[in-house]
């Protein structure tokens, strides 16, 4: 797939007309911090597309990305951050689980997205079963490669593989803006 346009739509709360529009939705997701709206900003080529920080639970609403004026990203806010006041933390899961299994909204694709330094964590795994009983049509990213050391990374990659299973995992940095092309492919689902 070529990104040719790639927009700012809006943040949405809960339901919202745009979402009913009959476009495909791509949403990701992933721990607070894992580096969701820099992985869409590398995707689309651009740097500030998806607002990003250092800080944990930049996000706080579905920010939707109209691309190629046919299909929706939806960048989600991230969970499992402890330091989160737990009252923000129960919303963000609360508007989440609403979004992917509340919610008539169809996902065209989860990309899931996870520490690969740090791998699978509790919370991955358990919001990954969620997503394997709805039937979702997940992909798995591993960013932040640059960070794991280059002699142990085809170990690391095989840990994580061999923990979700059947899903496609694609080795990814928003950083270094290493395996876009890769996920881009995974992205050919309409
Ligand atoms: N080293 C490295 N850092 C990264 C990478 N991707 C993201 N980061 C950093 O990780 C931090 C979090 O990135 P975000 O994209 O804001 O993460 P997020 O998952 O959207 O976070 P929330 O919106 O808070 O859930 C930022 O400091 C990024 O610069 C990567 O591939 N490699
Ligand atoms: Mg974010």
């Amino acid at each position: 797939m070529i990104i040719k346009s790639a927009i700012f739509i809006k943040s949405v709360v809960g339901t919202d007309a745009i979402l009913e529009n009959g476009l495909p939705q791509i949403a990701f997701i992933g721990r607070s911090n894992v580096g969701k709206s820099s992985v869409i900003n590398s995707l689309v080529n651009q740097k500030d597309l998806a607002r990003t920080s250092s800080f944990p639970g930049r996000t706080q609403e579905l920010n939707v990305f109209l691309i190629n004026k046919s299909f929706y990203l939806v960048d989600l806010p991230g969970y499992g951050y402890a330091k989160i006041p737990k009252e923000k933390r129960d919303w963000i899961e609360k508007m989440s689980n609403w979004y992917f299994f509340g919610s008539n909204y169809d996902q065209a694709l989860v990309v899931f997205i996870i520490d690969a330094e740090v791998g699978l964590t509790k919370d991955d795994l358990q919001v990954l079963h969620k997503f394997d009983d709805y039937g979702k049509n997940v992909v798995v990213v591993a960013n932040k490669i640059d960070k794991v050391k280059k002699t142990e990374l085809a170990r690391q990659l095989g840990k994580i593989q061999h923990m979700v299973g059947n899903y496609k995992v694609v080795p990814y940095s928003a950083e270094k803006k290493l395996g876009v092309s890769d996920l881009l492919s995974e992205m050919l689902v309409f």
